[in-house]
């Protein structure tokens, strides 16, 4: 099975079957230049102080050689606007509100480079710390990797074994299985919660830069926390429909607080 490719443009029920299919679809042509420079000119400061770990500990969930930050709805309002991109939420609205009536909501935020030398990250599943559901496993999560520099096979970019959210628990990817995403710059990958995927090796000279975001169902604990990472203060200049998506709103009866009318922020 390969990951399908699609261009910006594509109805949004296209895009949604291929990722269906397969677990993963590319789509070209979603961000501009200039807001993936925005992006990166937003998070350099933050980047600047990421340690970058240089003996690589081959357990460690993230591989040495690479250098990430979160909290990006914070820190950059260029990212905010990702959060909100309509494809995103389109793709959500198909996949996550079916199990999730009152809306989902961002469940990580992350830059992550990954530099030369940096060895390929573990495949894993992004809905695995839900071990309450057995496999297959509803679906939980919508994940996207927006492609800040071209991602090459040869310089980390996303590994995904397409067909792999059907697989049973056990069934290991063989080498073949594993494609690397490859894609332009301004593209993003989308894949769901139950598809096999990890950081690909560097082996070239190049940096490496994605966006990590991915959404939850909205009765589900978020993986970032989301009300550290984006404090009230924070919160309370943001557009409304940011504020709400990282969780700033109720859940039918769920999310209330003493100091909002229904949960969200006195604004
Ligand atoms: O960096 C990548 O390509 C994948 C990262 C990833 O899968 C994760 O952080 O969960
Ligand atoms: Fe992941």
């Amino acid at each position: 099975m390969n990951i399908p490719e699609l261009s910006a443009g594509t109805s949004p029920a296209l895009i949604a079957q291929a990722l269906d299919e397969a677990g993963c679809v590319v789509v070209t042509g979603l961000i501009s230049e200039d807001d993936r420079n925005a992006v990166r000119t937003e998070l350099a400061p933050h980047m600047a102080k990421a340690r970058v770990v240089q003996d690589d500990d081959p357990s460690e969930f993230y591989p040495g050689l690479t250098r990430r930050t979160s909290a990006l709805v914070a820190r950059s309002p260029a990212a905010g606007k990702l959060v909100l991109d309509q494809t995103s939420l389109s793709l959500c609205d198909h996949f996550l509100t079916p199990n999730s009536e009152y809306g989902y909501q961002l469940h990580v935020s992350a830059a992550l480079e990954v530099g030369p030398g940096a060895r390929r990250q573990i495949l894993h599943r992004e809905h695995d710390s839900f071990t309450f559901f057995d496999h297959p496993r509803p679906n939980l999560i919508v994940a996207s990797m927006w492609a800040v520099t071209d991602f090459r096979a040869d310089n980390g970019a996303t590994l995904i074994v397409p067909g792999s959210h059907r697989w049973p628990e056990r069934r290991q990817a063989t080498e073949d299985e594993i494609l690397a995403a490859e894609m332009p710059a301004g593209s993003v990958l989308y894949w769901l919660g139950g598809t096999l995927h990890g950081a690909g090796a560097n082996t070239a000279d190049d940096w490496r830069y994605g966006v990590i975001l991915t959404y939850s169902l909205g009765w589900l604990r978020q993986e970032e926390n989301q009300y550290l990472d984006v404090p009230p203060a924070v919160a309370r200049d943001l557009p409304e429909e940011l504020r709400h998506i990282i969780g700033y709103r109720m859940y039918d009866a769920l999310g209330f607080s003493s100091d909002g009318e229904v949960g969200e922020l006195p604004v």
